[in-house]
């Protein structure tokens, strides 16, 4: 009697838990996203171990304010131009991606462009729900919104019926930083037939 209630007990409280990449050139914000996600997202106010800059990679789990019923497991991966090389390995395995694009960056914009390219176009990304980040919109001297639409806009045409989006953030401020993965988590959720949750 005791394992079965256990068992009930155990399935009711079952979380889906989902993989998200966080990609991006060095510099971006990725390290600064991830840190601010796991305050914002935080169930209890204990404060959360601080994440070192980028090396290999940082991994967070992350259980979510709005969906008690969702984990979400962060990837920072590291934007190095070495270390870019090994995103691919990660996306079999991914649920949705996060791109985080620095919006003050104009010299890097056709570098990041191409990046990002090479990531939408890899089949084992087909179907993935893909968010870019226009970060640091904090700063005055951004690029405004709509250019950095217009940018990933050329690009979106690779990604055919696939769930994507571009929005304003500033991972340093976190404005627009739960937003972003309010969207996210409603696109990984739709999503969940072409790529099953892991359950916990
Ligand atoms: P990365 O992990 O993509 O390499 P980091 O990038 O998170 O390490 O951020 C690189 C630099 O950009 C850091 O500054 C960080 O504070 C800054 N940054 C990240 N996000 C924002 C943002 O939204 N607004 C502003 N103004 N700055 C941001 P330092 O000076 O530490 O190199």
């Amino acid at each position: 009697m005791f394992h079965l209630a256990k068992g009930l007990y155990a399935s009711w409280n079952r979380k889906e838990q989902y993989s998200v990449l966080i990609l991006g050139l060095d510099n971006a914000g990725k390290t600064t996203f991830l840190e601010t996600l796991k305050k914002e997202s935080a169930l209890s106010s204990k404060p959360l171990e601080k994440i070192a800059p980028t090396v290999g990679q940082n991994v967070a789990t992350l259980p979510l304010k709005n969906h008690p019923g969702v984990l979400l497991k962060v990837w920072d991966v590291g934007g190095q131009e070495a270390l870019r090389a090994m995103w691919s390995e990660y996306y079999a395995q991914c649920h949705g991606i996060v791109f985080v694009v620095d919006s003050t960056d104009r010299a890097r914009m056709d570098e990041c462009r191409e990046t990002l390219t090479s990531v939408v176009t890899d089949d084992e990304v087909e179907g993935v729900p893909i968010l870019m980040l226009a970060n640091k919109q904090d700063r005055a001297d951004r690029m405004e919104i709509e250019d950095i639409k217009e940018i990933f806009n050329q690009i979106a045409a690779h990604l055919g019926a696939r769930d994507s989006r571009v929005l304003p953030v500033s991972s340093l401020t976190g404005e627009g930083v739960l937003d972003a993965i309010e969207w996210l988590v409603v696109r990984l959720e739709r999503n969940k037939t072409n790529r099953p949750p892991q359950y916990k």
